[in-house]
Formats: structure tokens, C-alpha cells, sequence
């Protein structure tokens, strides 16, 4: 076991063990399941864990709930402290927690701290956020009354989070879940557990100092988990990180109870970039946005729309720095790795797949296309030419660095292509014209979430609202008024005269 290995002594520092309890709901318990969890660049056990069970789940709601009643009554800002506390602590943790997230989920190390300074970012926000979190106070059409609009908590906010954010995407619902008075419920993608437990460990630690009840819960688990936590009436507010496919389920079964449902699905981002872009600076961000995370991020490059003029000397020039890449393939906590492996075992199998149909269509592969030759779970990040702009295999989400180069005669179509597929997350346009610039951004311009214009489509910061459109699912997280769908809304109509007047002049006598 890895944790044996001095190499990995940060492990030790985080609490972590041989055999871990996978559930936090004031003491660490767990009575489902043991798992092993491995290293995806070696296939090596890092560590066990024992895993929830359905009873260990509905004891960490009533738990969660119980601790929401105490939690609500403290004033907003003391909140606020308290996630202050929490972000503080993460600074001491962030290299190991960072670590952490490198190895257990294969990301380079440099994305594995900078996951975790996004989680110390948004207790920053939230901090600030506990102190400004306003209603509204509007003009009433009758004489001496006022409409005055107040958000209240929720109750027990649940948050089922994917394996290629394990730490940032709990931080950015727990902060801002907390210091609008709700308590917090989490279960981790069941492939990344020792960094939702050693993460839980880092908060809890902040509740308990200050005498507090366990706001934030864990329950590590399967699916027969995940489904309770969705069905259960207690859960007010369930957000959801992972596929369309199961996130529609997932909408549907919390929208059967009026529960309030918060989802981040599938991408399918592309990245325009025109004739009049700068062309280096365009290189750079389809680089980034097509390999970094090794393709494993929501918000990965998957579509490459390049005008005509430049397509051949764009590709060119791309292809290049692929081919440059192969020297930078390592281990992710190896500080010269700029390509880390994918996740686990499905994933290579949908490399494999989905090359496979690529070049049945007819796409030409102009670079990568293979499985690399190591121990652990890496692939060649791809990129694909020569397949019509509405191929089956470009519309849907393969979460691995494969990306489809289209070329397009101009901006109108380029913004067409990008706007046909089902999915709605992030967007980037690369342009020096005004003109082009505004009508991206405009009714006529890009229909997802995220529009952005000479950067990169992947790696939004905390302070912006982050979700998608259509098939993505509607949720925003982090930023913005984004804290709003952690609340509900009272709308309170007061009267401060000394009669009774009834709305739309209405006389009833
Ligand atoms: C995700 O892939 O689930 O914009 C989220 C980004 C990151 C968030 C990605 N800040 O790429």
C-alpha cells in the first residue's frame, strides 16, 4: 500500500490511514463496503476505506438536519467567521491536500493545489459573502405597506460531487451553502474518497474548535447511497456533478419530491478561433483548454472551430506542440508532468471506443490515437480531422482528450456549429474585432453558460457564476448571485397603517 511509502508521507499528515471510515457524521463510522482506492498512474493501492451503507446515510441527514437547527439561529457573519476558519485552514493543507487530489485523482500536481486554492478562494467570497447575502426592499401599490424580500436558509443541502473535481466542487456548494445557515450533506465520487475524508477532516476540525455541531456531514458510497440521498425529502437542495444521462434521472427524481436540484452536467465546449485571432495566444488556449487535466474537465476543449484562412497553419502548429507533449507524460506528482492519466480503466476503454468510431466515420487522426506504454491509465491525447461538424461522435461527451478540429468558412458559422449540440457549458471565441466580440456575447452569439472571449474555455475563476445551458443543466455554482439557489425566498408584504387596503383596489364587504 502506498501509504506505507515514506515517499507519500504527506498522506500521514492528512490523517489518512490503511483503512480509513468513510462516513462523517460527528464521529467516523461506516458500515457499508470496503474499497480500495489506486494511484491511476501505477494502478497501486493507495489506501481502504469503508464505505457507507443506506442506515449510515439516513443517520448522517438527521444528523445534518439537527445540527441545521442550531446553525441557522447564529448570526450571518459569525457564519462567515467560521468559513474564514475554514479557508485559513486549507492554506496550511494546501500542498499535502493538493497532493492528495494529484494522486488519487491523476491530475498534475499544479492542478491538484490550484483545485484546492480554488476551495480557499471561494471561503474568501463566502466570508464577504455572509456580511452582503441582501434582499430587496420594493414599492408597495398601497398606501403605508412595503414589500420587503428576505432569503432564508434551506435546511440540509446535499452534494453529490464527480471524481475529476473531488475538492473544489464541495467547497464551492459547502461555502456558500453555510453562511446563508444551511447544513451540509456530501458524498465524494466513490473512486476519490481519501480526499472527500481528508478534506471533511480540514473543515470539521474548524466546527469542533469552535464548539460547534457537525454542519458538514460525509457519506462515502455506491449508488444505492446516491439514490437515497436524492429521494430523501430532507435533502432540500441536492446538487448534482456529473453525467447528462444521470443527471436527468437525478432531476426527475428530486423534482418528483419539489425538491430543489442543482445540476452540472456534461460539456461539449468549443473553442472558435477566427481569422483575426492572435494566433499564438490562440495556440496556447487550445493547448490548455484540449489536454489539460488530461480532457477530464467539464469545461475541456472538445470542439476546435478554426476559420478556413488559418486552419492548415493553426493545425500545423498544433499538431506540433502534441507531438512536443509526449516528453512531459509522468507521474502527476512529478513536478515535470504536464500529461497525467486518465482516471481509471472506463475511461481508456472510452479512448479506445470512441477512436474506434471516429475512424469508422471517416476521421483522420493527425496525431495521438494510441495507449501509452506505462503502468498506469494513459492515452495519447487525439486530435481528430476530417469528420462533418454534426458526427454522432463529436455531438456527445467522451471525458478524455480527444478533440475534433472542424473548419469553418466564417464566424456565423463557426457560432452555429458551436451553439448545435446538446450540451451548454463554456464557449471561447479568439478575435480582435469588436464587432465579432459583442455578437458572441450577444442573442445572436454563443447559448452556453460560460462565453468567453481570448482565453481559454477551461479554468473559470470562483468570482463568475459557473454552470451551463440546456443538456448541462441550468445550475450555477461559485460566484455571482449563484448563492441564491441555496435559499428559499420570502416575499413579505407589511403594513404599517392602520387599515386594511386590499391589493389591485379590490373592496370586499
Ligand atoms: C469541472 O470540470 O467540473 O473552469 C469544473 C474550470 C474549472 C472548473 C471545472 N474551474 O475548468
Amino acid at each position: 500500500y502506498l501509504i506505507d511509502d515514506p515517499k507519500f508521507s504527506f498522506l500521514k499528515d492528512l490523517g489518512i490511514k490503511r483503512t480509513n471510515k468513510g462516513v462523517y457524521n460527528g464521529e467516523w463510522c461506516g458500515n457499508g463496503e470496503v474499497t480500495k482506492t489506486y494511484d491511476p498512474a501505477t494502478k497501486e493501492v493507495i489506501a481502504e476505506v469503508q464505505n457507507g451503507n443506506v442506515e449510515d446515510l439516513n443517520n448522517c441527514i438527521k444528523i445534518a438536519d439537527d445540527s441545521y437547527k442550531h446553525w441557522k439561529t447564529l448570526p450571518a457573519p459569525f457564519r462567515g467567521e467560521i468559513v474564514r476558519q475554514i479557508g485559513d485552514e486549507l492554506r496550511k493543507y494546501r500542498e499535502p491536500l493538493g497532493k492528495l487530489v494529484s494522486l488519487e485523482m491523476g491530475k498534475i500536481q499544479a492542478e491538484g493545489i490550484g483545485e484546492v486554492q480554488e476551495f480557499i478562494d471561494i471561503c474568501d467570497y463566502a466570508t464577504g459573502l455572509s456580511r452582503m447575502f441582501a434582499g430587496q426592499v420594493l414599492p408597495s401599490e398601497r398606501s403605508q405597506h412595503v414589500i420587503i424580500e428576505k432569503w432564508n436558509p434551506l435546511g440540509v443541502v446535499g452534494v453529490i460531487s464527480a471524481f475529476n473535481f473531488p475538492n473544489a466542487v464541495f467547497g464551492w456548494n459547502a461555502a456558500i451553502a453555510m453562511v446563508v445557515g444551511n447544513s451540509v450533506l456530501w458524498k465524494g465520487a466513490p473512486s476519490t474518497p481519501l480526499i472527500s475524508i481528508a478534506t471533511t477532516r480540514i473543515v470539521t476540525e474548524v466546527l469542533k474548535r469552535n464548539n460547534l455541531p457537525p454542519v458538514v456531514t460525509l457519506c462515502q458510497g455506491g449508488v444505492d447511497v446516491g439514490k437515497k440521498m436524492v429521494a430523501d425529502d430532507r435533502v432540500k437542495l441536492l446538487s448534482f456533478t456529473g453525467s447528462t444521462n444521470v443527471g436527468r434521472e437525478v432531476g426527475v427524481e428530486v423534482q418528483k419530491r419539489f425538491g430543489k436540484v442543482l445540476l452540472e452536467l456534461g460539456g461539449n465546449n468549443a473553442l472558435i478561433i477566427n481569422d483575426d485571432a492572435d494566433f499564438d495566444m490562440a495556440l496556447d488556449a487550445a493547448f490548455f483548454g484540449c489536454i489539460g487535466t488530461a480532457g477530464q474537465r467539464c469545461t475541456t476543449t472538445r470542439r476546435l472551430i478554426i476559420h478556413e484562412k488559418i486552419y492548415d497553419a493553426f493545425l500545423e502548429k498544433l499538431i506540433l506542440r502534441y507531438k512536443g507533449l509526449m516528453k512531459r507524460v509522468g507521474h502527476p506528482l512529478d513536478e515535470a508532468t504536464i500529461l497525467g492519466p486518465l482516471h481509471n480503466q472506463q475511461a481508456v476503454d472510452a479512448y479506445t471506443n470512441t477512436i474506434k468510431e471516429a475512424t469508422n466515420l471517416g476521421g483522420k487522426i493527425e496525431v495521438g490515437g494510441n495507449i501509452i506504454d506505462r503502468p498506469g491509465y494513459f492515452v495519447e491525447p487525439t486530435i481528430v480531422t476530417n469528420l462533418p461538424h454534426d458526427a454522432p461522435v463529436i455531438k456527445r461527451e467522451t471525458f478524455v482528450p480527444i478533440v475534433y478540429v472542424l473548419k469553418a468558412k466564417n464566424l456565423d458559422q463557426a457560432i452555429e456549429w458551436n451553439n448545435e449540440v446538446e450540451q451548454g457549458l463554456s464557449s471561447a471565441l479568439f478575435t480582435k474585432n469588436i464587432g465579432s466580440t459583442f455578437n458572441w456575447i450577444s442573442e445572436n452569439g454563443s447559448d452556453c453558460g460560460i462565453v468567453n472571449i481570448n482565453t481559454s474555455p477551461s479554468g473559470a475563476e470562483i468570482g463568475g457564476a459557473f454552470g451551463g445551458e440546456k443538456a448541462t443543466g441550468g445550475g450555477r455554482e461559485s460566484g455571482s448571485d449563484a448563492w441564491k439557489q441555496y435559499c428559499r425566498r420570502s416575499t413579505i408584504t407589511v403594513n404599517y397603517s392602520q387599515q386594511l387596503p386590499l391589493a389591485q383596489g379590490l373592496v370586499f364587504e
